[in-house]
């Protein structure tokens, strides 16, 4: 038996601003199989894989008895609002921070308790993330779907760690901070908001703008992409949470020079240039190609005066993703020079 106490300094110690303890309990399996079965997750098929284990700790790691959900809070001062890219991208890619942090809480928790076996997963692992961190009371599940808290809004990014050990406290769900309100639902431009909490990643920019950056963007939902390039902010940015949420200063999370630069310099960047201004940041995700593949459909979708030229110059590009924008985002009307 572990104390939960001295786990959860650990944590804290260890870079976690947020942590919460759960039994390991396998989880309510109808949000997700419903989610899947409507083909909300698009061509996220990796989302298909290892159901199971996604929704049992116990199948994940044989003899898991706590999960211990942790979050970041990545706001700073610093943050470029009015960037193209979303706020919780803007920085060192959190999925490193998080990493490096995870290892150093499990050094600690192996001084603790000698022999503890534990599985760390962050994004990318078969692990219902935001569900774990509502049960462990880090915050609740907003109407965006977010993990939002009280203290930093859903500014937070999650990860979890299993372990084989009970804790001598387990902490209980908080209630929810959304009574009265559907302020995202109203801010989402492209209806991805379909229920409660369920976000069809088809119709979402994030997903758009994010995972897909190696099709044709979306040609219903071109009009709407705002003047995002990377990853989309606002239905967090309609939420009341994070109009009063605390910035962390935490600079693992500063914003790095990607985050000043403008749509028109995204759209116009050059390889060599794209590659300083990404490695290590999570843009990197979207490539070259698809970086400014997003860059020209906001410019389009946003009539920006800049963009006939930018795009003219974009239609004999090497990649079709490129001039396909291209030649969309000349199309649209505007204040053409
Ligand atoms: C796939 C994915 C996406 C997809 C799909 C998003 C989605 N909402 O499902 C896309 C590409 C669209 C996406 C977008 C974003 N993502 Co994302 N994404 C993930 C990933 C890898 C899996 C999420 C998942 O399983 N979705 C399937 C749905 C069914 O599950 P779920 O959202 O976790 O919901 C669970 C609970 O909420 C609950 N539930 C669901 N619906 C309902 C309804 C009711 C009524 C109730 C009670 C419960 C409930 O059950 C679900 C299953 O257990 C997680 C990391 C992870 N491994 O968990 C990151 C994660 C959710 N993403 C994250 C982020 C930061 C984002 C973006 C904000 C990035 C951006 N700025 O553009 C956007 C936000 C869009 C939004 N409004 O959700 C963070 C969220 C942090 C937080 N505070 O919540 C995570 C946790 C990554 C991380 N490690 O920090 N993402
Ligand atoms: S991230 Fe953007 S597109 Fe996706 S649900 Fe939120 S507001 Fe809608
Ligand atoms: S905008 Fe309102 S409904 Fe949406 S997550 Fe925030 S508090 Fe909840």
């Amino acid at each position: 038996m572990l104390s939960a106490q001295a786990a959860k300094q650990a944590a804290r110690d260890s870079g976690f601003g947020l942590v919460g303890l759960a039994a390991a309990e396998p989880l309510d399996s109808h949000p997700l199989r419903v989610w899947l079965a409507a083909g909300m997750h698009g061509a996220m098929r990796w989302m298909e894989e290892r159901i199971d284990e996604r929704l049992d700790p116990g199948r994940l790691q044989p003899g898991c008895r706590t999960v211990v959900a942790l979050g970041a809070c990545f706001l700073t001062t610093a943050h470029v609002r009015s960037s193209p890219v979303a706020l919780y991208a803007q920085g060192r890619d959190y999925h490193a921070t998080m990493r490096d942090r995870l290892r150093r809480f499990r050094r600690s928790l192996l001084e603790l308790a000698p022999g503890l076996r534990t599985y760390s997963a962050v994004d990318t692992g078969p692990v219902q993330e935001r569900a774990w961190a509502a049960r462990a009371g880090l915050g609740w599940l907003g109407r965006n779907g977010m993990l939002t808290t009280s203290e930093h809004g859903s500014n937070v990014v999650l990860a979890v760690m299993l372990l084989d050990r009970e804790v001598d406290t387990y902490d209980a769900p908080i209630s929810s901070g959304c009574d009265g309100c559907d302020r995202c639902v109203e801010a989402c431009p492209t209806g991805a908001l379909c229920a409660p909490g369920v976000v069809d990643a088809r119709r979402c920019l994030a997903y758009q703008t994010i995972e897909q950056t190696t099709e044709p963007f979306a040609p219903e939902l071109r009009a709407h992409a705002g003047r995002t390039a990377f990853g989309c902010d606002l239905c967090q940015r309609a939420c009341p949470w994070n109009g009063r949420a605390h910035a962390c200063d935490d600079e693992r999370f500063l914003p790095r020079e990607i985050a000043s630069l403008s749509l028109e310099e995204l759209a116009s960047l050059a390889p060599e240039q794209h590659l300083l201004l990404t490695q290590g940041t999570a843009v990197a995700r979207a490539h070259f190609d698809g970086l400014r593949r997003n860059a020209l459909i906001a410019l389009g979708a946003s009539r920006a005066a800049s963009a006939a030229a930018i795009a003219r110059a974009l239609l004999g590009d090497s990649s079709l993703l490129v001039r396909d924008a291209a030649q969309w985002a000349l199309g649209q009307p505007g204040e053409r020079p």
